[in-house]
């Protein structure tokens, strides 16, 4: 067995555990925050047979998209006396973040 973890975009989640459930994967969705952007995200754990990994992948991959993101970096007034004028800086959010782990052992009582 193997534990698929994928850090998906909260716009993305909802769409994404309806897919799993109507393909019939079992799946918990934890409330994340990423630690570049400081912002919300969803963190799928999604425990599934080998022979079913590449399917769930696809799941993951049709129903999470990427987008651009805008941030700005706070002001900053150094202790030398120099500012920093902040300007807005573009990156690319997602699709998903999937880690694909082996399960040593799976009880479900
Ligand atoms: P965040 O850490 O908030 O990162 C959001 C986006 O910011 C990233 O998108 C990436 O485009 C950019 N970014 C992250 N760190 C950066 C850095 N040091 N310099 C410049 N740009 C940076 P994604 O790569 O698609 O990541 C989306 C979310 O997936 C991340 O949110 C984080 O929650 C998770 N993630 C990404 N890589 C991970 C990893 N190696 N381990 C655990 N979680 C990860």
């Amino acid at each position: 067995m193997k534990l698929v973890i994928a850090v998906v975009q909260d716009k993305d989640s909802n769409k994404l555990s309806n897919e799993l459930v109507k393909k019939g994967f079992g799946a918990t969705k934890l409330a994340s925050t990423g630690g570049f952007l400081k912002s919300g995200n969803t963190t799928f754990l999604i425990g599934v047979e080998e022979h079913r990994v590449e399917e769930v992948l696809q799941v993951i991959k049709d129903t999470c998209k990427a987008r651009e993101k805008t941030i700005t970096p706070m002001s900053n007034m150094g202790s030398t006396g120099e500012t920093f004028v902040p300007y807005p800086v573009s990156v690319q959010v997602g699709g998903a973040t999937v880690f694909v782990i082996d399960v040593e052992h799976f009880a479900h009582f």
